[in-house]
């Protein structure tokens, strides 16, 4: 199996039906990646062996997904210089919007690249990660152009009726 480019992390197995979707792009486009459950409150031990260890392990993106007070990915953007994507999952409560807010007022210097909530968020990610790689793999790059021609042909020049 190849050596993971991109680390999923996520505060929750309840943030895996959003941040699948970051993971099935990365397959779409086939760039490795690992998917990890690491809680910025349940498990912040995990959170900074992990935020420790991603530049030596030969990480290159992460994307972190968590809802509600949602520190995971700001606090791993604090730990690692490795770019952070931080998807806002939708939280029952207050729809993500306290995802979206946690997430994105990063004060100056520990920057997270927010992306929108939810699921357009997590594929986003994905996509936001292959482009990140793509500035230095021609066939990745490619790949990524191709995927967009793709999705371009698919909509259709007319609306249809249902
Ligand atoms: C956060 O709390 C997780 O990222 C998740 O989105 C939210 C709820 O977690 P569970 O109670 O479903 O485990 O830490």
């Amino acid at each position: 199996m190849a050596k993971a480019k991109v680390g999923i992390i996520m505060g929750s197995q309840s943030d895996w039906s959003t941040m699948r979707g970051a993971a099935e792009i990365l397959d779409e486009l086939n760039v490795a990646y690992e998917a990890k459950i690491v809680s910025a409150h349940r498990t912040p031990d995990r959170l900074w062996a992990y935020g420790k260890s991603a530049v030596e392990r030969g990480l290159q993106v992460i994307i972190a997904g968590a809802g509600g007070a949602a520190h995971l990915p700001g606090m791993m953007a604090s730990k690692t210089r490795v770019p952070v994507i931080g998807v806002p999952v939708q939280s029952k409560a207050l729809s993500g919007v306290d995802s979206l807010y946690s997430i994105v007022q990063m004060p100056k210097g520990f920057p997270v690249a927010t992306m929108a909530i939810g699921p357009a968020g997590a594929a986003n990610a994905g996509l936001m990660a292959a482009a990140i790689l793509a500035t230095a793999d021609t066939d990745l790059a490619t790949r990524l152009d191709d995927w967009r021609t793709a999705l371009s042909a698919s909509i259709p020049d007319e609306p249809q009726d249902d």
